[in-house]
């Protein structure tokens, strides 16, 4: 495999809004992240990916776009942005910027003008089409954030589509000028010194060649936007053209949000001849979603956790490397998701962080992450801000089921639960803001915070530093990073275990994700603890031991 500068990162994930507000206007802001690089850098933090700061009205907080090239002004300026980048780069560090191009915002010009002459040049920017002969609209497909998929061109009988929220409609890739204009301004951000893109919703531009209507899937009358995907071919072309225009010639690192790849598709993807660097598994984070909608969702329990990660893991092996989270600003937090909650501790939260860390793949950390924070509490639908939840709330008023229950199982999966601010300090809005929060502060800042943390040798912070120091030690980066998966005793309930072998060494990782303690049989000789978040793990035995949620990383001979 040919070596690339980003195999061995650790990245970040920031999502500005609630990252740091840096003049008390209760958002986060580009000079707030600035303040904060030498914390991430103490993290042990390579690579930021900064979800959109561009200019957009924010009706889907910034994945709405007005203007490509200029930042909204509640972010900062672009001089803001250069310093950033300056001081990321003398810290040997480097940034993402997000790539949404999936759509724009319905306030960027070129909607403008589509609305203007929706037959002229920019009518075929978008997807515009004339309402049926019976009135009815072009198709019955349904939204990702609800209602259909197709919305008045304002003063026309025409309709534009927008597979999410009606204020981002969908660009038209099938137009080369469409194309022509998304590869300049990648080009533009690249030669502005960024290191590369996250690729926002990238597997929906490519749309089915022919529009139709299909079998609804729910009373509505409509149908998943999933079903026209299936019909949707070819997106690879498109895909390999905005690497070899872009990416390829900046050696940039290019991670793509990937829904809905088709099984043989991976190595179109990622690997030596895939379009992106590296795509995220969502694997776990799919596991038990229902299309009826969230509340009909099954929990993904450790077990579950584990099969999922393992197929990614195993899928990838001879291929490329995934990106791996257990959390993102679209997903409840990792720690409140994957451990129940009634378990949920300190060292359960170690544990989990330890599993997926050491995988095979790019290890991302989501915001707040480092310090275990959690899903907030909602006290009612007026509480969320995310359009998904407010949606899904209704989604599950109308099956049925009463508004507790409704608020209860949309609060479980709701957004805004990783949108909340970073709890910095024990002091107001956990020292996020001098102002009043966006959003929220999660009340129990004044246990889980930065500060607090940073003193405290044992804390989930410091446990974090010490994995990334172990992934990018000399003796052990060739293992952690080249080195093969296998699973390890994979049938053992709730023992998330897998070998990484490489460079002459073999680690075990062991993670107990459960109350009860257990004991396994050792795969060799353990010749050295590398990481034990409970603190009593042997040398030299043949049985290892470990308490409930203790995690493991062991040398073998
Ligand atoms: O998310 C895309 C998204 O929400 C997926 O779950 C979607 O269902 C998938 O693409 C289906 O194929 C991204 C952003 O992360 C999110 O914050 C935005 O709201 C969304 O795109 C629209 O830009
Ligand atoms: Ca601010």
């Amino acid at each position: 495999m040919d070596r690339k500068w980003w195999h061995d990162k650790v990245a970040y994930q920031i999502y500005p809004k609630s990252f740091y507000d840096s003049n008390g206007d209760g958002i986060g802001d580009i000079p707030g992240i600035i303040s904060k690089l030498d914390y991430l850098k103490d993290l042990g933090v390579d690579i930021i990916w900064l979800s959109p700061i561009y200019k957009s009205p924010l009706a889907d907080e910034g994945y709405d776009i007005a203007d490509y090239y200029s930042l909204d002004p509640r972010f900062g300026t672009m001089e803001d942005m250069e310093r950033l980048i300056a001081e990321t780069k003398k810290r040997d560090m480097y940034i993402l910027m997000d790539l949404v191009v999936n759509h724009c915002s319905d306030e960027h010009e070129w909607f403008k003008k589509a609305c203007e002459d929706p037959e002229g040049k920019y009518g075929e920017f978008f997807y515009i089409r004339d309402q049926n002969p019976d009135g009815s609209l072009p198709t019955n497909w349904r939204s990702y954030f609800g209602g259909p998929a197709w919305e008045k061109v304002p003063g026309t009988d025409k309709f534009y589509l927008h597979m999410f929220h009606k204020k981002q409609p969908d660009l038209n890739w099938e137009n080369p000028e469409v194309r022509t204009e998304v590869y300049k301004n990648i080009n533009w951000w690249l030669d502005k010194g960024i290191a590369g893109f996250r690729i926002d919703a990238i597997m929906n531009i490519k749309k089915a060649s022919i529009f139709k209507s299909y079998e609804p899937d729910r009373d509505d009358g409509m149908v998943g936007l999933e079903r026209m995907l299936k019909d949707a071919k070819g997106i690879s072309i498109f895909l390999h053209e905005m690497q070899d225009k872009t990416f390829s010639q900046h050696d940039a690192f290019s991670v793509g949000e990937v829904f809905n790849d088709k099984e043989d598709e991976l190595s179109d993807l990622i690997g030596e001849g895939g379009c992106f660097s590296s795509i995220f598994d969502f694997e776990s984070h799919i596991f038990g979603a229902s299309r009826k909608g969230w509340y009909a969702s099954k929990p993904c329990l450790p077990e579950d956790y584990k099969s999922s990660v393992f197929k990614s893991q195993l899928r990838a092996a001879e291929i490329g490397f995934f990106s791996n989270i257990i959390e993102n600003h679209d997903e409840p937090r990792g720690v409140s998701r994957y451990i129940p909650k009634e378990e949920l501790s300190i060292h359960a939260k170690k544990a989990l962080a330890c599993a997926y860390f050491l995988l095979r793949g790019i290890p991302f950390i989501y915001q707040g992450q480092e310090i275990g924070m959690e899903n907030t509490e909602f006290q009612s639908v007026s509480d969320f801000d995310d359009i998904s939840s407010i949606m899904e709330y209704d989604l599950a008023l109308e099956a049925g089921l009463s508004k507790e229950e409704a608020l209860e199982c949309v609060s479980k999966y709701s957004r805004d639960n990783a949108r909340t601010p970073v709890q910095w300090t024990d002091g107001d809005n956990a020292g996020f803001t001098t102002g009043k929060p966006w959003l929220p502060v999660n009340k129990n800042y004044k246990e889980i915070n930065v500060e607090s943390q940073e003193k405290d040798s044992k804390s989930l912070l410091a446990f974090y530093k010490e994995l990334i120091a172990l992934r990018k030690a000399p003796e052990y980066k060739e293992t952690f990073v080249y080195g093969s998966f296998e699973p390890y005793l994979r049938d053992e309930k709730n023992l998330m275990a897998y070998i990484r072998k490489g460079n002459g060494k073999t680690i075990l990782v062991a993670a107990n994700l459960q109350r009860d303690g257990i004991a396994i049989p050792a795969p060799g000789r353990i010749d050295g603890i590398l990481l034990d978040n409970v603190g009593n793990a042997q040398l030299g035995v043949e049985s290892i031991k470990l308490d409930g949620y203790q995690a493991l990383v062991l040398e073998i001979a």
